[in-house]
């Protein structure tokens, strides 16, 4: 099988890989999905495969064609595993397994500035069509200067979605973000937190918020809309019947909220945006139909 190895640290990932998969034959219906433990990276930090979920959802084995891959700033594509074309390489029927966490390389200033990308594809062996793919984007760089909040008010709960109908709590719930200041903040290393939960949100990459922006951070990567930071079905909750809710970054509280109980389906918005009392919303449907203005200004409610 033809495997191309472009880089040392992928060779591990290629032997947990290979040594976790079985071989068989008939396509059907094949996953993989990839999360990376950040979205941009600096010197010194490590890249990490958080999940690396291959799933197959048929009753019988499948037979699929997988790529998985590194994108550079510059340059082509470089093959991290490349196998299956001939029909070989098939998955056994209901197999749903992560093979993560697997950390990868620590940046160091040999690699070059810019976006890069990890990403993998499941394709029809037969046809060549595609039966999955995901592709992960990531950014390495220059940690960004600008500054994080450092007084009450600069940064504010804007919305809050606790209770979506459209999706299950695990998957939809999410909140906003508004800055109130007069420049652009870096949210790096803030922590969300709720009253009580013992499961808070360190924001863990560079994420910047210009003056009168959004920003949303989702408890999924698909909460209805695309957010700015998934931090994971295991992490934060956010209880229907309302809590509190604070911001802290570097040990400052930059803003604290008491939310009430959430109408199923409706998010809770401030009106006016960042500074008004909380509210339910009343229209703007977003994804799968529940209401809400994630990412942009809150529209009405009562
Ligand atoms: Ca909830
Ligand atoms: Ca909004």
């Amino acid at each position: 099988m033809p495997i191309t190895i472009g880089h040392k640290p992928f060779k591990h990932l290629c032997r947990a890989f290979l040594c976790t998969v079985a071989l068989a034959a008939s396509p059907v219906y094949a996953e993989c999905d990839i999360q990376l433990n950040q979205s941009a990276f600096t010197e010194g930090e490590t890249v990490v495969i958080d999940v690396f979920r291959l799933a197959s959802t048929g009753s019988s084995e499948t037979a699929v064609e997988m790529k998985f891959w590194f994108g550079l700033p510059v340059g082509s594509p470089v093959s991290i595993i490349n196998l299956g074309g001939d029909g070989s390489f098939v998955l056994p029927a209901g197999l749903d397994v992560d093979l993560g966490p697997i950390p990868l390389f620590t940046v160091d200033a040999s690699f070059p500035e810019g976006d890069y990308e990890l990403s993998c594809r499941m394709l029809d062996p037969v046809t060549g069509a595609l039966l999955h793919e995901d592709i992960n984007s990531f950014t390495i760089g220059q940690q960004s200067q600008e500054p994080a909040p450092s007084n009450p008010g600069e940064v504010v709960f804007n919305e809050i979605m606790a209770n979506p109908e459209a999706l299950p709590d695990a998957e939809g719930e999410w909140l906003e973000l508004m800055n109130q200041g007069s420049e652009t903040y870096n949210l790096r290393d803030c922590v969300i937190g709720t009253a009580g939960s013992a499961a808070n949100v360190l924001i863990g990459t560079d994420l910047l918020i210009g003056v009168a922006e959004y920003r949303t951070f989702a408890r999924s990567a698909a909460p209805g809309f695309t957010p700015d930071y998934d931090y994971g079905a295991s992490g934060m909750t956010l209880p229907n019947s309302g809590q509190t809710l604070t911001l802290t970054c570097n040990g400052v509280v930059i803003d604290q909220v008491v939310y009430p109980a959430a109408t199923p389906g409706n998010s809770l918005a401030r009106i006016p945006d960042g500074t008004g009392p909380w509210c339910t919303s009343l229209t703007g449907a977003y994804g799968s139909g529940d209401i809400g203005s994630p990412g942009a200004a809150n529209i009405d409610c009562q």
